[in-house]
C-alpha cells in the first residue's frame, strides 16, 4: 500500500511510523487510520523489534480531524461507529504489539492524539510538547483509551482535572505526574529516541513483550496470587528461550550479551 498520510520505514529491526499531515497537526482522517492499520500489520509481521511513532512538523497529533465532521446535511455523525472502526483497533493494536512502542512526542498531543501517546509503552516528549484533553472543549469525553490510561497513569484527581478543564499539561508536568517516561530538550528528542530504539532493537524482545503483557495484565489482575501465576508462566517460557541462556552466559563470561529476540 502507498501511504499518503503517514510515512513508514522498517530497517535494522526498527519500525518507524511518522504521522504526516503537518498542516493539520497530524490529525486523524479515515485514510490515515487505514494506512496506520496497514503499517502496524507490517510491523507485527515483519522483522521489527521496536516501533517508534512520531509526528511531522510542530505537532504530534491533534486527534480527530474536525474538518471531517460535517453537519451540513442535518445529520449528526455516528462517533460510536468511528471509534469502533478506527480508534479502538488502533489502540488495541499498539497495546498488543509484542515489542516496545516508543512515542516520540515532538509537539502538541491533543484529544485522541494524547490518547495515542498514552497507549504507547515509552513516551519521550520534547520539552515544548504538551498534552491536551481537548475533548471537553468540543462536548466529548476522553476517548481512544484516554479515560482508561489517564487515571491509571496520573491518578483520578489529575485525570479529572485534565478531562474536565481541557487545560494543556506541559511535558515537564507530564513527566512529574508519571504520565510519560521522560521529557527531553527539543534538540535531544531525535537522538534520545534513536538511542532507545537501537537499545530495544538488540534487547531480549520476547522478554520485553511478556513484561509489557504482565504489566498491563496487572491492572485487571483479580489478586496477587493470580499475577504471581502469570509471572510463573511467562518466566517458564522465557527460561526455555535462547535469550535467557545468552544473558546468563554473557554475565558469567563478563561480555555483552547478543540477544536474538527469542
Ligand atoms: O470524531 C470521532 O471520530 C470521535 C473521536 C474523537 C477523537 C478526538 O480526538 S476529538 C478531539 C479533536 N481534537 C481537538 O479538538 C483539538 C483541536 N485542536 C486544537 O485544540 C488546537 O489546534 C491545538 C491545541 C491542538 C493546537 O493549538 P495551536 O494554537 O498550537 O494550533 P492551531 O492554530 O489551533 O492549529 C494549527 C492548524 O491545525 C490550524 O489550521 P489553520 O488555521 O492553520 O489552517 C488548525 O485548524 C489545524 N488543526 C488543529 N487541530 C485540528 C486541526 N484541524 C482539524 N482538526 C483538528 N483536530
Amino acid at each position: 500500500m502507498d501511504y499518503q498520510h503517514i510515512r513508514f520505514d522498517l530497517a535494522d529491526d526498527i519500525a518507524r511510523i511518522t504521522l504526516a499531515r503537518p498542516a493539520r497537526l497530524n490529525s486523524f482522517v479515515v485514510p490515515m487510520h487505514v494506512e496506520l492499520r496497514d503499517a502496524l500489520a507490517r510491523t507485527r509481521d515483519g522483522r521489527a523489534r521496536v516501533l517508534v511513532l512520531t509526528g511531522e512538523g510542530r505537532g504530534f497529533c491533534a486527534g480527530q480531524d474536525l474538518a471531517e465532521r460535517k453537519f451540513e446535511d442535518g445529520l449528526a455523525p455516528d462517533l460510536g461507529a468511528s471509534i469502533e472502526a478506527n480508534y479502538k483497533p488502533l489502540v488495541l493494536a499498539l497495546q498488543e504489539l509484542d515489542m516496545p512502542v516508543i512515542a516520540a512526542v515532538n509537539g502538541v498531543a491533543a484529544g485522541a492524539g494524547a490518547s495515542l501517546a498514552f497507549a504507547c509503552d515509552i513516551v519521550l516528549a520534547a520539552r515544548s510538547a504538551s498534552f491536551v484533553q481537548a475533548f471537553c472543549r468540543i462536548g466529548l469525553i476522553p476517548d481512544a483509551g484516554g479515560s482508561y490510561f489517564l487515571p491509571r497513569l496520573a491518578g483520578t484527581a489529575r485525570a479529572l482535572g485534565m478531562a474536565l478543564t481541557g487545560e494543556a499539561v506541559s511535558a515537564a508536568q507530564a513527566e512529574a505526574w508519571g504520565l510519560i517516561w521522560r521529557a527531553v530538550e527539543d534538540t535531544e528528542l531525535a537522538a534520545e529516541t534513536e538511542r532507545l530504539a537501537r537499545h530495544f532493537a538488540t534487547a531480549p524482545t520476547r522478554a520485553l513483550a511478556l513484561a509489557k503483557r504482565a504489566i498491563h495484565a496487572a491492572a485487571a489482575a483479580p489478586s496477587l496470587a493470580a499475577q504471581l501465576d502469570l509471572e510463573r508462566d511467562f518466566q517458564r517460557e522465557l527460561g526455555r528461550g535462547d535469550d535467557y541462556r545468552e544473558g546468563v552466559m554473557a554475565f558469567r563470561e563478563k561480555r555483552p550479551a547478543v540477544f536474538t529476540g527469542h
